[in-house]
Parts: structure tokens; sequence; C-alpha cells
């Protein structure tokens, strides 16, 4: 797959994918990333992105015409019709299905919006908007690295383990389990003359495989139920999955959902 950013900071973006997994995967070439300078499809010698907003008011939009050209740009390397996403806080939100759907394209292009806006003239060429979340951001490269991420990891060969990216925790609708590792037991200053010993659950040293996978059943299930009762309703559970969220709902008497935000 290939992957087209179309953004006016492009170090930024640059640097955050030559790191980590994304970094290694994209060395060894097992996805494609373009990054596209903005300021590259301007056409006066200021190389000028932005201007004031017609009809007055704060802050600066995004001009249609560098966008436009750098889309021309990448069409006419990639072909007619490739999806293009821009980032904005007036998107459809960008969720683990998003990132399935758009997993199964050879290209994406996403065009990083910005704060105070792009001119909505850009709306015509682009096949999505998509926004990760509700909350305010100075720019559109954060949100467009975040789809990247979410969207390469699910490329064959991009995480090491496929079975880790088949088990995740959105890939079930259940959160993930608790998880430890070595040592068995660290002391935890809670206070000047409070100190605790933390330990690992007993069952996870037990050697006992079945009461492992049984306990780490039952404790995604009731994480779930407390602090994403929500993602319940779309879960793919199994009979085992089921019968304890039954157990533990009854547990709950007062657990009343419209109380769950
Ligand atoms: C471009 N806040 O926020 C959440 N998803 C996308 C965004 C966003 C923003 C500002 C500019 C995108």
């Amino acid at each position: 797959m290939t992957f087209d950013i179309v953004t006016i900071f492009p170090v930024m973006v640059e640097q955050a994918l030559a790191t980590g997994v994304l970094g290694r995967a994209i060395d060894r070439r097992t996805f494609d990333v373009t990054i596209r300078d903005l300021r590259d499809f301007t056409t006066g010698r200021h190389r000028v992105v932005d201007d004031v907003p017609y009809g007055g008011g704060p802050g600066m939009v995004l001009k249609p015409a560098p966008i436009f050209l750098a889309l021309d740009a990448i069409e006419a390397e990639r072909g007619n019709g490739v999806t293009v996403v821009l980032t904005s806080p007036q998107g459809a939100r960008f969720t683990q299905e998003t990132a399935r759907r758009l997993s199964r394209l050879d290209h994406l292009v996403v065009v990083c919006g910005r704060y105070e806006g792009v001119d909505e003239r850009v709306r015509e060429r682009v096949t999505e908007e998509l926004s990760i979340g509700d909350y305010v951001l100075t720019g559109g490269e954060l949100p467009a690295l975040v789809i990247v991420d979410a969207v390469a990891r699910l490329l064959p060969g991009v995480v090491g383990d496929e079975q880790s990216v088949a088990d995740d925790s959105f890939s079930r609708g259940l959160l993930d389990f608790p998880q430890y590792t070595r040592p068995a037991e660290v002391e935890f200053h809670a206070g000047p003359s409070d100190t605790r010993a933390l330990k690992v659950p007993d069952v996870l040293l037990s050697g006992n495989h079945a009461e492992i996978r049984r306990w780490r059943k039952r404790e995604a299930v009731s994480r779930t139920l407390e602090r994403r009762p929500d993602l319940l309703a779309g879960a793919k559970l199994d009979d085992e999955e089921q019968q304890i969220l039954q157990e533990l709902q009854g547990a709950l008497p007062f657990c009343d959902p419209a109380m769950e935000e």
C-alpha cells in the first residue's frame, strides 16, 4: 500500500514515520509513504499556502489551488480516482472499522487540514473527511499520523506478530486483560512510611494455561463492563465470555446503563 500525505509540516510527518514499528516497516518496503510539501504546489515566489477568510474573522484559511495542484500531481502518479481523506474536526469519526476499510485500498491520500480551516471548495475533491475525536488541535498532521498508524499496522508484515493484530482489543470489541512482566514482585513507595509489595497475580505464575486463559477472559470482560460498557454492544463474545458477562452483570445490580457516558 502507498500513502501520500499532503502537509505544510513535512519534517514533522517525516520524523514521526521514521520512528518505531512504522519506520522499520517502511525501511523494509512493506508499505510506502510519500510526503508532499504543500508549499511545493504554490505558484508565487513566496510559497503562500493560506489567506484571510472572505467575510472577515480571525485566522487563516488554506487556499484551494495548492491542494488541487498537489492532488493533480498525486493522481498523475497513482491514477485517477484515488481515495482522498481530509483530516478535520468536522469529519466523521475515525474508528477501527474505518482503519480496516482503508487498509484494503492500494493508495490512500491524506490531506492535513488546519485548525483555522480549509477553503470549502477543497471538499469537492475529497472522498471523505475524518476526525479522530472531539478536541481542538493546531493542525491535521497528528490526526493524519494517527490514521496512517492505525491503517498501516493492519497491513501484512508491518507488525511482527499477525496474531497480536487479530487478537487486538478493538478487533474483538473487548478491552485487553492486564499484562505483567518480571519481576514477580516490586516495591511501591506509597508514602514516607508506607512501602507495599506489588505482586503479579498467582494464577499467571501457576503454569496452568487453561486457568490463565479463563482468568484473562474474566479480566477482559470485567474491565470492559467497568470502563467501556458501550463496547459490549458491538463485542464478539464467545460462549464462555458471554457467561462471564452474565455472572458479572448479576453481581452489579445497580449497573444502570443510563448512568454511563
Ligand atoms: C485538522 N482539530 O481534530 C480531531 N480530528 C481531526 C482534528 C483536526 C483539528 C484541527 C485541524 C484536524
